[in-house]
Formats: C-alpha cells, structure tokens, sequence
C-alpha cells in the first residue's frame, strides 16, 4: 500500500503528523511509549538469557558473543532471533503495542520478518557502522521497516541509534568491500554522499521506540558508559511486500500475518535492490561478525 492511502486511514495510536513525518524523514521516536508492566517481562525473560550465556565461550546460533564475554563478566551482542526462543517475544511482536504502531505506518495488512535483541553492553560494547538494512533481507518493495524497544533509559553516551534523516528516499548503498566481500556497512567514499551532519542520535527512558524504514541510513557509536544499553528490535513488512532471499535461519515465525489478510497482489518497486550473500547454513552470522569481517560460527 502506497503512503498516501496510509496515510488517508485514520491512524490508531499516532498522530497524523507522527506518520507524516515518519514518511518525510524515514524514522520516528516515540519516547516511553511500552509500558513498565511489558519492559518488566521482557526483562526477566531476557535476564534468563543472560545467565545462559555464562556457559558458553565461543558464540552459537543463539547467542553472540562480544570478544571479552567471560562466565563471571557475560558481555552479548546478541540474541539472535529471540522470537524462537520465547513465547514471551513472540506474544510481544504479535499482541503488543507496537501492532498499532506498525498498522499506523505500513497499513492493515503486514508480517512478522524476524527478531534480535542487541545488547550493547556497558564499557565498549561495540560500534554498528553505517549502513541501510534492505540489502540485508530485500523485499519487492520498500514497506518494511525496524521498529526498536529500549529496555533501559539511554542517553548520549550509550551508543543510542543514530538515523541520517531522509536518507530512505536517496539511494541504496553497496554493502560490500573493495574485495567483493560483503561487509554490511557503507564504505567511507560512500558516505561522502550521505548527510551524516544531519544524524538524529534517539535517546528516551527506557520504554521509548525507534522506528526506521529499511532503507534509512542508520548506525551507533561504541558503549563507552557504564550502563548497557539492550535493544530489541524486529521488522515488520507490508502484506504485499514479499522477502526475495532466504535468511540465514529458517524460523517458525517469519511471514506470520500479524495483521490484516494475506497480499492477492505483490506490489514491486522499480528502484533496484543490492543482494546479500547467501547466508542459509550459516546461522550464527550478525551485523557485527560481517561488520567486522569475523569468521562465521
Ligand atoms: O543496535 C543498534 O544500535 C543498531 C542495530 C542495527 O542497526 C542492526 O542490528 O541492524
């Protein structure tokens, strides 16, 4: 569905210049918006994870590793698709209350792509470099987009996700290196083109929300303080915008309905789309193993 006929449904949640301005700019803030009662959940369950890390040394198709993680110091990048791995997720990608963000922004009818919950921890949890994340799973079409959850308050010095306003509507980056690697970022002569002296660092209390459109130009800086800073993020696609590639895990959730009815006619772009490699049988690949040209696990 096009902006305009979005934008002509009465919005459920948003305000009409929220939408506008998410259209306009590609990205949008919502300050505090999840409850206490739904981050106080979603901690527990996540703590959980934590703790199960504290066995692991090397890094699996669950959870990522930051290189100094240690059983008596855990450090996570990353729980890789936490839908998979607690219902407690799915119920929040499904019933909670972004399903009425998401209708405001991509229409009636859309899906569940996939999950991650990025920790960032605290003292150097790690830099994600510039980059748009449509290369990273392409689609017919550019209604998909990333809609974030901090569980902690963050501020300047946290890394807060930082969004190139407009940069949804330029062009669509090559994310791979000199050498034909795929490295899932944007390279310095790239982005000399990208206005990066117009970049909107989000920070809100815990419970606030970003949202951005996949083709949006966004990035973070390291964690230099002493608090962590967890970001739960999934993506959401309009009904009739169709993944083109196949992730690297295969999950029970994607293309899940979450609301509306199923797309009888695909709508296609004509604005062309780089690909990723192909990434199946590799499921412990993250943004940080490509970004930093690891090996996979
Ligand atoms: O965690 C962040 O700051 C950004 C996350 C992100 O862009 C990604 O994982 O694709």
């Amino acid at each position: 569905m096009k902006s305009e006929h979005i934008l002509a449904r009465p919005p459920l949640v948003l305000s009409q210049e929220q939408r506008e301005s998410y259209f306009e700019n590609g990205y949008l803030l919502l300050e505090g918006f999840v409850s206490r009662e739904w981050l106080d959940r979603i901690w527990e369950v996540s703590n959980g994870f934590i703790e199960r890390s504290r066995e692991l040394t090397r890094s699996d198709a669950m959870l990522a590793l930051d290189p100094a993680h240690s059983a008596d110091n855990p450090r996570l990048r990353r729980l890789i698709d936490p839908t998979e791995h607690h219902p407690l997720y799915w119920d929040y990608v499904s019933q909670g209350p972004l399903v009425d963000v998401a209708e405001d922004l991509l229409g009636p009818a859309f899906k569940f792509h996939h999950s991650k919950l990025n920790f960032k921890w605290s003292s150097g949890g790690e830099e994600i470099k510039w980059h748009q994340d449509i290369q990273f799973y392409p689609h017919t079409n550019y209604a998909v987009a990333a809609f974030g959850l901090y569980m902690s308050d963050v501020d300047d010095e946290m890394g807060p996700m930082g969004v190139i306003p407009g940069s949804h509507k330029g062009e669509i980056h090559d994310q791979y290196d000199e050498h034909d690697q795929w490295v899932g970022h944007i390279s310095d002569s790239a982005l000399e083109r990208v206005e990066l002296d117009k970049v909107k660092w989000l920070t809100g209390p815990a419970g606030s929300v970003t949202v951005h459109n996949c083709r949006t130009v966004h990035g973070s800086l390291p964690n230099m303080s002493d608090r962590g800073r967890p970001l739960l993020l999934h993506t959401y696609s309009a009904a009739d915008a169709l993944p083109l590639t196949p992730r690297a895990t295969q999950t029970r959730h994607e293309g899940r309905l979450i609301r509306g009815a199923p797309a009888r006619w695909v709508e296609f772009d004509s604005d062309p789309c780089q690909l990723p490699p192909d990434r199946t049988n590799q499921p412990g690949v993250t943004i940080f193993s490509s970004q930093n040209r690891e090996p996979s696990v």
